[in-house]
């Protein structure tokens, strides 16, 4: 890894949580801003990485707290008790007792605020804090904060290379992976978080120096009051006064503009802000009139991505990073895995894993980068979402679909007929399924548009288990 980029540190074993402001400084925002303090008797609710990176930021400033997971045996309960013998670990359930003293929930992300126990206590008077709330009072370093339905953490590792290429010492993490407290360090200049609308939903501190919202489309429906209720929790991550980066060519986004606030916009469909546009014959990534660099320099397929480029440079202008670095960044870009990844041509037909597409928009986006038709492998867990939403870019880009997992038949429904669908149990026979279809020229798609959860460990579970089935098959 570049030296300039961070991603937290080692936790076993290192287990010191480096703050950047004295620990007087953080101690009193987290007072003022949270009304957090050696008084308050604090919840620590969910003992995964956020959890766990919240129970060594509060023993760092001597807080006094206790932690909960519903689960029997959290992933990190060992590793807690045994760097904080002493710290009261309840799990197995959520014990009421614990909530009904309790003043403070930092609850992680993964749990639903809906939970009976949460919702009394925070109905009985309980503050509701984030990870994110105590990152954001323990740091005077510029913050830049992506979220959107889709591509933050494309932008985000985006992001964090131009950075790293403008010579800036660089923190990235959030939902990328590395809970935000776990960056906190002295050295850092900069710190490039994503964050999901959980962490949204709870945060109430952030002030990014600039955010974006990238764009909105039904996802985590399950744990949000619909459409607009997950689009109000996006907007949380303009909370303070920073600057607005917003993409144009989303309605939605688009809307969430504010007076008084300054926004610079992206685009790829009009002449705004930062935009793609015809220039001396060619497709250039532009600022206003200013180009920056030719869209073929940039290898990553698809249009989201320039979106995503234009979105990421947009955002690093307002933290002063260097243009020639940026686009030098961008060009170097070789993209994440699991995003619209090549995984052989074989016969004729390129495989490709999108495993990531875990909601409509992603797996909208992937089919509409096709000039050509395609055998699409989709299904898994729709989380609520409406499939009818798929249906006119699978008219357009598919040949036909492969089902699989829960949700399969609500796939196929939402299909209806309009083209051929089949049914499978595992990615595996997908894979199996597809060679017959797929014709020399055609691709073959993993883009589920639906998490994984119902089957797999998680998306780069089902991506490797069909990228080796995928190779198994060359071989
Ligand atoms: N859980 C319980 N009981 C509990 C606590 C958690 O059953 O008491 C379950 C949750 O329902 C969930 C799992 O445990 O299925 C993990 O939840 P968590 O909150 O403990 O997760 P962390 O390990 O803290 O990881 C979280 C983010 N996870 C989620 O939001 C589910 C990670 O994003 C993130 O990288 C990490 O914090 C550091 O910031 C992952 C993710 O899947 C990548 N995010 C979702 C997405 O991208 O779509 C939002
Ligand atoms: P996120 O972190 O928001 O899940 P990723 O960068 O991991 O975003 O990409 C997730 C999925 O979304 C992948 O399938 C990817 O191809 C697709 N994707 C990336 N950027 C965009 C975008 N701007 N619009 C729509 N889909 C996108």
């Amino acid at each position: 890894m570049d030296n300039n980029l961070c991603t937290g540190f080692d936790r076993v074993g290192n287990v010191e949580i480096k703050i950047v402001m004295d620990s007087d400084t953080v101690s009193r925002a987290l007072d003022i801003q949270l009304s957090l303090n050696k008084e308050s008797k604090i919840l620590v609710v969910g003992l995964g990485e956020t959890g766990f990176s919240v129970a060594k930021f509060l023993h760092r400033l001597s807080l006094p707290f206790a932690v909960i997971d519903s689960r029997d045996k959290p992933p990190l309960n060992d590793a807690l008790l045994a760097d904080y013998p002493d710290t009261p670990v309840f799990t197995g359930g959520f014990d009421k007792a614990a909530f009904d003293v309790a003043t403070h929930l930092i609850v992680s992300p993964g749990v639903s605020l809906q939970e009976a126990s949460i919702n009394r206590a925070l109905l009985k008077g309980a503050k509701l804090v984030s990870d994110i709330d105590l990152f954001a009072c323990s740091t005077d370093k510029p913050i830049a904060a992506i979220t959107g339905s889709n591509g933050k953490s494309t932008v985000t590792t985006m992001l964090g290379s131009m950075g790293v290429a403008s010579g800036i010492k660089t923190a990235i993490g959030g939902n990328l992976g590395t809970p935000a407290l776990d960056l906190l360090d002295e050295t850092v200049e900069l710190y490039v978080i994503e964050l999901s609308s959980f962490q949204l939903e709870r945060a109430s501190v952030l002030n990014a120096q600039v955010a974006t919202v990238l764009n909105v489309s039904a996802d985590h429906l399950d744990r949000h009051d619909g459409i607009d209720g997950y689009a109000k929790e996006k907007q949380k991550v303009f909370l303070g006064d920073g600057v607005m980066v917003l993409n144009e060519d989303d309605s939605i986004v688009r809307e969430m503009e504010r007076q008084g606030r300054k926004t610079i916009f992206f685009s790829t469909h009009k002449n705004k802000g930062f935009h793609l546009r015809q220039y001396q014959g060619e497709s250039w990534l532009m600022n206003e009139d200013q180009p920056l660099m030719r869209r073929q320099e940039l290898p990553l397929e698809g249009l989201h991505n320039v979106a995503n480029a234009l979105a990421a440079m947009a955002m690093g202008g307002e933290i002063e990073l260097n243009v020639t670095a940026m686009c030098n960044a961008l060009r170097k870009f070789k993209g994440l895995s699991h995003r619209m990844q090549r995984v052989a041509e074989f016969r004729g037909v390129t495989w490709v894993n999108d495993s990531k597409a875990t909601n409509i928009g992603a797996c909208v986006a992937a089919l509409e980068g096709y000039q050509h038709k395609v055998v699409l492998i989709a299904g898994g867990d729709a989380k609520g979402a409406d499939m009818t939403e798929l249906v006119p870019a699978v008219k357009e880009s598919a040949k036909c679909v492969v089902l699989m997992g829960k949700d399969a038949d609500v796939i196929d429904s939402a299909i209806n007929g309009c083209v051929p669908t089949y049914k499978v149990e595992t990615v595996q026979q997908a894979v199996a399924i597809a060679v017959g279809l797929a014709k020399e020229g055609d691709s073959v798609l993993l883009s589920p548009a639906c998490a994984s959860i119902d089957q797999y460990k998680s998306y780069q579970d089902r991506g490797d288990k069909f990228t080796a089935a995928v190779l198994a098959l060359v071989a």
